[in-house]
């Protein structure tokens, strides 16, 4: 058996921003219009008004003051409120392979890698721009990887979930290292029109490079542990899939897009997600005590101080459990793996750090790490 670490990480950022005030005001003008639209059946009660959003609520709601896209006019426009990708010929790079190439490129560079070293690609997100070819074959292809490539999806869990396969797979030598991309395109899958999520999700692609620690620069963080965990929920779906054609249903029926109970969401991953850490860290003889830092999934900035708090039994301090979800928003499975793109430098040779996602399946993934 080989032991396996996280050698590097890469990420690809979208070019455009759009504010929480440019989404209120785009998303209130369109909720104006709608209203006016439909002013009689307002009157008459048979249709309620639909309401405004806010900047106050969303900040204070959620802790998410900006988000990035790949197209933002669309989104923007009240008209549309969604973005305005443009279809590909089959003889170009797909979008979500482009984003995910460069972000592999990204951790490639970082760890003193070349395509020639790597064994295997996995592409895991919450949404695949299509069924087939596997996303995962089109990237191997463009970056020139041997081996296998597939693509895998547990939602926001998508990544630490692959952390494992990959990990296992590295372990017992089916391949010397494993490049796993996470191009999560969550803008075609937001209801941009509805205000109980339209300020949540954001775009963006990260790459993990796992491979075997010997072959590791110094540095790379050994892989002590996976642990995963999935529980059955209805509080956070998208039915969009292959059927949808032959139920005769709309792309932009409210079901087609992403939906949550994102209060009953909160109330029950926070406790999953903590005992799923304090379970994970003592299997492994530790403590969350020994535990220097924290990358948590980032959805909700009161989630992640609510876990902490959970774990430690007090607040951690931004350095043990780093925030990026002001900036990017939740961007699915790459959330926690952004946070230890940003915030692992400073860790010191034995330093324990864990990795953990959260989210729609119930499902639950940990990675728990030790700087060499
Ligand atoms: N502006 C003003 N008011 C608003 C707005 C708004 N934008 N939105 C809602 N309100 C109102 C509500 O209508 C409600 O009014 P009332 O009290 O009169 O009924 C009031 O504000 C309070 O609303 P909520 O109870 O909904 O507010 P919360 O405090 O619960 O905050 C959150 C809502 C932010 C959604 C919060 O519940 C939360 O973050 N929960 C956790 C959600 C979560 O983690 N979900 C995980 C989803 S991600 C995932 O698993 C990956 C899926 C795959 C990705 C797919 C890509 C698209």
């Amino acid at each position: 058996m080989h032991r396996a670490c996280i050698s590097s990480t890469g990420l690809f950022v979208p070019p455009h921003v759009i504010s929480n005030a440019e989404l209120v005001e785009a998303f209130n003008r369109y909720a104006e219009l709608d209203n006016a639209a439909h002013a009689s059946e307002i009157a008459t009660g048979v249709r309620a008004a639909t309401p405004l959003s806010s900047v106050e609520f969303i900040e204070k709601a959620s802790g998410i003051q900006q988000r990035y896209v790949l197209e933002k006019e669309g989104v923007l426009d009240p008209a549309r409120m969604r973005p305005r990708l443009q279809p590909r010929p089959d003889h170009e790079l797909s979008l979500m392979a482009e984003i995910a190439v460069q972000a592999a490129r990204d951790a490639l560079i970082r760890a003193g890698k070349k395509p020639a070293d790597l064994d295997g690609v996995i592409c895991a997100a919450a949404n695949m721009q299509r069924a087939y070819p596997a996303m995962a074959i089109e990237i191997q292809h463009a970056l020139g990887i041997a081996g296998f490539g597939f693509d895998m999806n547990v939602a926001c869990s998508s990544a630490t979930f692959a952390i494992e396969m990959a990990a296992n797979a590295v372990k017992c030598g089916a391949a010397r290292a494993v490049l796993i991309v996470n191009p999560e395109i969550t803008s075609p899958h937001l209801a941009w029109k509805d205000r109980d999520c339209h300020f949540i999700f954001g775009d963006v692609c990260t790459a993990i490079l796992v491979e075997r620690l010997a072959d590791a620069p110094v540095g790379a963080f050994e892989i002590l542990g996976t642990k995963l965990q999935t529980t059955f929920s209805n509080n956070i779906r998208n039915n969009a899939g292959f059927m949808s054609r032959s139920e005769d249903r709309e792309p932009n029926d409210r079901d087609q897009l992403f939906y949550q109970e994102g209060r009953k969401v909160f109330k029950e991953v926070c406790p999953l997600a903590a005992e799923h850490m304090g379970s994970h860290l003592a299997e492994l003889d530790l403590t969350p005590a020994d535990v220097r830092r924290f990358w948590l999934h980032q959805a909700n900035l009161a989630m992640n101080q609510l876990i902490s708090r959970r774990l430690l039994g007090r607040d951690a301090s931004a350095e043990e459990a780093p925030i990026i979800l002001n900036e990017f928003a939740n961007t699915a499975s790459a959330g926690s793996i952004i946070a230890f793109h940003r915030h692992h430098e400073n860790l010191r040779p034995d330093d324990i750090g864990v990795l953990c996602s959260f989210g729609a399946g119930y499902s639950i993934g940990s990675a728990v790490l030790r700087r060499t």
